[in-house]
């Protein structure tokens, strides 16, 4: 299949990738691209039938990013961002979606990717130093490297409710929508769950639906988005700036430029002060610029109160009926440290007279009926149901995968008391694998797409730095996995951010270890590590010919 590049020796005759990659969606891409550049060989698995990754399989209504247009997007083709035009300040899913394969097309990319192909394990051999990646078509194909562009978002939840194989409606999960979309007009629809899915897709459902009811487990934070056509004039100063902005991105904390860092606590304002700023913030929309309002949101828990309360307040003022309001306004965790969410007319949907909202903190959902759900002793009955669920974040798509190195350790093993990684980039014990914004990266806490191109850059580096010294094996050393699994836990308990069960501890999912998995320190901090471990002779890895 190929004559490679690759100065490996005895295994050559059994190769038939350089490198394969797991997932043709945003890291897919990318990295077939940057791998093309260094002359390697790669090959793609993709389970669905185009390119896309997250926006291909999150087709619901209402979906749309909650990053502007002009930061979510490549950077790596200057003419590729300056002529792209993003119509609106946050772009919807089918537009990132013709985007994605815009750049697809573009850059040649697809030869390089098997569709419709699900990879089900990878083996590594050792003395052959040689990845065997099965897929479930029954292929096997064999390359010295194998990177998981696996995502983080990838692995649908759907509760185990019983009694679902009985309901006589049709059912949906909002992160495997139907390609030709769904018509609920003048259908009863139960909706589960209150994440970014759940709150984007509630209002659209809302507007045609005979009757919506709402399950709400918990409540979240969600900001308006004020979404709106692009100003060309924003557009066009943003473009012209668009080498320095990108730039800038990695000297921040969430991997976006533009906004200039606050200087001081919630608590040293006067409360007239505080009221002005986040009146001021509510009005912008955006979350980034609602968590600068002051320096300590989500490391002091007075500071935070403040601006907790701020938003339940605007909900109260939003909502009509004062119980319903109170149920929306949540209370069981700190603002922003599950993700803070940006709506569209969310909490304005609850005043509609063809929407419930069923409060099941208390009360879960029993089961699925023929008809609906039960809750405790109530009956629901509904047409359709839909699962806003949320997914098996950040290790779900990688474990779904049979991971093991012949006569050494399986990831299911490694993993089995949580994730751990050495800079999300690689796990101990498991040479030549690579992953792309995995746990312990900063990945979900920022720009998606900056954080990619960085990984990316980061692995086509080291291969690079490999292939020029006639290295064929990279492993992360134990001792540097170690220490960076303790920092990573250490910069997370010094933030609010476990106080909440979300989807970053793991808590969504019952039985998965209880361990926050993203890196909380900053992209600027996290850059600059990742840089400074390539300057000292990529400190922590270690390589053998
Ligand atoms: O999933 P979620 P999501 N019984 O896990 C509830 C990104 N994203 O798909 O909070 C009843 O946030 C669960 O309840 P609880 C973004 O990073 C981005 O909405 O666990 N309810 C929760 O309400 C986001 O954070 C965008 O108590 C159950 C909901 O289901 C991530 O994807 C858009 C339940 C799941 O919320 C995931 O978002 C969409 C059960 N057994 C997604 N199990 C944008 O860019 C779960 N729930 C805008």
């Amino acid at each position: 299949m190929n004559n490679t590049r690759w100065p490996s020796a005895d295994a050559r005759s059994h190769l038939d990738a350089d490198v394969v990659v797991v997932g043709g969606g945003i890291a897919g891409l990318y990295l077939l691209y940057r791998l093309r550049g260094l002359g390697l060989e790669a090959l793609a698995f993709e389970a669905g039938s185009d390119v896309g990754g997250t926006w291909y399989w999150n087709r619901y209504p209402g979906c749309r990013c909650d990053v502007e247009s002009l930061e979510y997007s490549y950077s790596f083709a200057g003419d590729l961002q300056q002529e792209w035009k993003w119509p609106e300040r946050y772009g919807t899913q089918p537009e990132i979606l013709r985007y994605v394969n815009h750049v697809a097309d573009r850059f040649d990319l697809r030869r390089d990717i098997q569709f419709n192909t699900r990879v089900v394990s990878a083996l590594f051999n050792r003395e052959l130093k040689l990845w065997s990646v099965s897929t479930d078509r029954g292929e096997v194909i064999r390359a010295p490297f194998c990177v998981m562009a696996t995502g983080n978002l990838s692995t649908p939840n759907r509760p185990n409710f019983p009694g679902l194989e009985s309901f006589q409606g049709r059912w949906y999960h909002t992160g495997l929508w139907p390609h030709e979309g769904v018509d609920f007009t003048g259908l009863r629809v139960g909706i589960i769950g209150t994440g970014s899915s759940g709150i984007q897709s509630i209002p659209h459902i809302a507007s045609q639906a005979s009757h919506l009811y709402v399950f709400q487990r918990t409540a979240n934070f969600t900001l308006p988005a004020r979404n709106g056509p692009l100003d060309p004039v924003t557009e066009r100063r943003h473009k012209a700036e668009y080498p320095a902005r990108r730039k800038a991105a990695y000297e921040t904390p969430f991997g976006i430029s533009g906004y200039p860092p606050p200087t001081r606590s919630a608590l040293e304002a006067t409360g007239e002060e505080r009221q002005a700023i986040y009146e001021s913030k509510w009005a912008e929309g955006g979350q980034i610029s609602f968590l600068y309002a002051f320096n300590d949101l989500l490391v002091n828990q007075a500071s935070n109160d403040t601006a907790a309360e701020f938003v339940r307040e605007k909900i109260r003022r939003t909502v009509n009926d004062p119980v319903v309001a109170e149920l929306l306004a949540p209370k069981t965790h700190p603002i922003g440290t599950k993700r803070l969410i940006l709506d569209t007319n969310y909490y304005e949907t609850y005043n509609r007279d063809n929407v419930t909202l069923v409060d099941i903190s208390e009360s879960p959902i029993e089961e699925i009926t023929p008809e609906g759900l039960r809750v405790a002793s109530t009956n629901y009955t509904f047409d359709s149901i839909v699962f806003a669920t949320g997914f098996d974040a950040m290790t779900g798509a990688m474990l779904d995968i049979d991971i093991q190195v012949e006569g050494g350790a399986s990831m299911a093993d490694a993993w089995q008391h949580g994730p751990k990684t050495y800079l999300g980039l690689m796990v101990a014990g498991f040479p030549n694998l690579f992953t792309i914004t995995g746990p312990g990266s900063p990945g979900v806490k920022s720009q998606m797409i900056l954080s990619i191109e960085q990984h990316v850059d980061f692995i086509a580096a080291c291969l690079q730095h490999m292939r020029s010294r006639g290295m064929s094996q990279v492993e992360a050393e134990p001792a540097a996995e170690q220490a960076w699994v303790s920092h990573v836990k250490a910069v997370a308990e010094s933030t609010l951010y476990p106080r909440a069960d979300s989807w970053y501890m793991g808590a969504n999912i019952p039985g998965k270890p209880l361990v926050f998995m993203p890196y909380v320190g900053g992209v600027d901090a996290y850059k600059k590590e990742c840089d400074e471990v390539v300057a000292d002779g990529y400190k922590g890895f270690s390589f053998a010919s």
